[in-house]
C-alpha cells in the first residue's frame, strides 16, 4: 500500500511558505529551489505543488496537466539555469533502497561540474 502523504514533511512546510527556500522557480503547478546541502555546484530541486510522496505516486496519480507542467518546467529551468549546454543530471530517489530522505516527490537537477557515471 502507498505511504500516506505527510503534511508535516519539510517540503510541505516550503510549499506553504512556513520555512524558506532559495527559490529558482515557481508556476502553479511546480516550485524549484536550491538544495541545502549541495552535492554539484548546480544542485536544484524541482518539486509538484500537489501532495504526492514519491515518483511512484506522482507518475500514477498527477494528471495529465500537473506532469506535462512538472517536466516542461524541469526543462525551462534547466536551460534558465544555464547547464543544457555542458550536461546536467536529473535524479529522482523512490524509497527505502534509494534512500529517499523527503516523502515528497522531488526530482534532482545536478550541474557544474564533471558528474561521472553515478551519483547520489
Ligand atoms: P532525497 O532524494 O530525498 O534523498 O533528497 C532530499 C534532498 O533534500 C537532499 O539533497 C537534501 O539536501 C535536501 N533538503 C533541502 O534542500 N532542504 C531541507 O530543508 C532538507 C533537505 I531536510
Amino acid at each position: 500500500m502507498a505511504q500516506p502523504y505527510d503534511d508535516n514533511n519539510i517540503f510541505a512546510k516550503i510549499l506553504r511558505g512556513e520555512i524558506p527556500c532559495n527559490k529558482v522557480y515557481e508556476d502553479d503547478h511546480v516550485l524549484a529551489f536550491h538544495d541545502i546541502n549541495p552535492q554539484t555546484p548546480t544542485h536544484v530541486l524541482v518539486i509538484p505543488k500537489g501532495r504526492y510522496v514519491s515518483s511512484d505516486d506522482f507518475f500514477n496519480e498527477a494528471d495529465e496537466a500537473e506532469i506535462a507542467a512538472f517536466f516542461r518546467a524541469v526543462g525551462k529551468i534547466s536551460r534558465d539555469l544555464g547547464v543544457v549546454d555542458r550536461g546536467y543530471r536529473i535524479l529522482a530517489n523512490a524509497g527505502a533502497d534509494a534512500h529517499q530522505e523527503v516523502p515528497h516527490f522531488h526530482l534532482h537537477i545536478f550541474a557544474g561540474t564533471d558528474l561521472g557515471r553515478m551519483i547520489k
